[in-house]
């Protein structure tokens, strides 16, 4: 696959838009009179692509992970793979590459060569980076979990807070976005209810007589080593107004009330097709824009169950790209939604069939051709003006 001009090489930064849909204009605009005046024209002006296309300072953003995608990087042979990373999209967020079980694998070893390979690869399209994840209660080491039974506090937060500074300070200045705590709440239906994950997080449970103060501690450690990065909680099922999001609009009051630099609230967005959309996503981005803080999507897929066939119906197509269309359409509907990304491109990479008897998750297939999810985001982009981008929406089936 050609790569589109500008895209992939060295030092390259992308200013996508709207400058870039002007420069595209301008050179189709150049080749006509070129073709016109009877001079061969070889070159046609590159395809859009979700970052050329992207409204305002939107980023468009996709996981990938470093350690199993990256490593082998050679900037004059990328992989198809790498090409696509590198034309579609403007953001990266490592999958797995700073989760703790990766970045910190022993107490006194830190692993690095995963995000590295991310954050050069980022460097060499002219992309930027979400940081993910510092506070989780997953994916962490041996070494945390089994210490977690007998840490105090003050040896929790030691070894927190070493883990915060070591890891941001390194990539301080290039990682405009962090998720710093995911996944802090659980859901209704878990065990307990709508509450803190004081049980699972091996963080909170050593500091269970003060888990929020403990929580604001790790946002400003993270602000202290990169002052100028925008600091997100992020869960899943956060996308509509519901029990959950309503105990996250409680937290983050609570927290700026405190001082804590808190700017964002993140939507995952790992939808299926086995549940209805939550209409109520742009008023759940609204009322926390509203609270002062940035919004984003930030990992989003519409996995669904298939057939003994392995295959989508075409209803289940329509209706993924409907899905992907109105996430999308919720984030340029608030304008301080300040990226949008999918958890990974393509169906070969998905996480989702490791975990859920569905697939077809993501906007391409596993060799990379475009479903009807990617042409709704190519195009809901392409409408999207700068600056508060409200749009009729597609007229898929509702
Ligand atoms: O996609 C990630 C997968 O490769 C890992 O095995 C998994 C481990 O829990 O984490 C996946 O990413 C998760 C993300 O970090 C947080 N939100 C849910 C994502 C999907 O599970």
């Amino acid at each position: 696959m050609a790569l589109p001009p500008g895209f992939a090489q060295e030092g390259t930064t992308m200013s996508h838009s709207p400058s870039t849909k002007r420069a595209v204009a301008v050179a189709a605009a150049s080749l006509t009179a070129l073709a016109l005046s009877g001079t061969a024209v070889q070159a046609a002006a590159p395809d859009p692509t979700l970052r050329s296309e992207a409204p305002r300072d939107l980023k468009i953003g996709s996981a990938v992970w470093g350690q199993r995608d990256l490593l082998d990087h050679d900037r004059k042979n990328p992989t198809e793979f790498q090409q696509i990373l590198a034309a579609e999209f403007d953001s990266l967020t490592p999958e797995n590459d700073m989760k703790w079980a990766e970045i910190h694998p022993e107490p006194d070893v830190y692993d690095f060569s995963g995000a590295d390979a991310l954050m050069e690869f980022a460097q060499a399209n002219g992309q930027e980076v979400r940081g993910h994840t510092l506070l989780w209660h997953s994916q962490n080491p041996d070494w945390v979990t089994e210490a977690a039974e007998t840490w105090t506090c003050d040896e929790a937060r030691d070894v927190l807070e070493d883990h915060v500074r070591t890891v941001v300070g390194r990539y301080a200045g290039d990682i405009y976005e962090w998720d710093v705590a995911n996944e802090l709440i659980q859901d209704e239906w878990d065990a307990g209810g709508v509450q803190l994950r004081t049980e699972a997080n091996p963080f909170l449970k050593s500091c269970s007589e003060d888990p929020v103060g403990l929580i604001g501690d790790v946002f400003r450690w993270t602000h202290e080593e990169d002052p100028d990065s925008v600091l997100f909680l992020n869960d899943y099922n956060a996308e509509g107004i519901n029990a959950k999001t309503d105990a996250y609009y409680a937290l983050a009051q609570e927290l700026l009330a405190d001082g804590v630099p808190l700017h964002g609230f993140g939507a995952q967005g790992h939808l299926s097709l086995q549940y209805g959309f939550d209409e109520s996503m742009q008023a759940n981005f609204e009322r926390f824009a509203d609270l002062g803080l940035k919004v984003a999507v930030t990992e989003a897929d519409v996995r669904m169950p298939l057939g003994e066939d392995g295959e989508p119906t075409p209803e289940q197509i329509a209706l993924q790209a409907e899905r992907y269309d109105k996430m999308l359409q919720a984030c340029l509907n608030v304008a301080s939604c300040t990226s949008f990304t999918v958890w990974g491109f393509d169906d070969g990479r998905s996480w989702v069939p490791d975990v859920f008897p569905e697939g077809y998750a993501t906007i391409m297939t596993e060799d990379y051709e475009k479903k009807p999810a990617y042409d709704v985001l190519l195009e809901g982009l392409t409408d999207a003006t700068p600056g508060k981008s409200p749009r009729t929406p597609p007229g898929l089936n509702t």
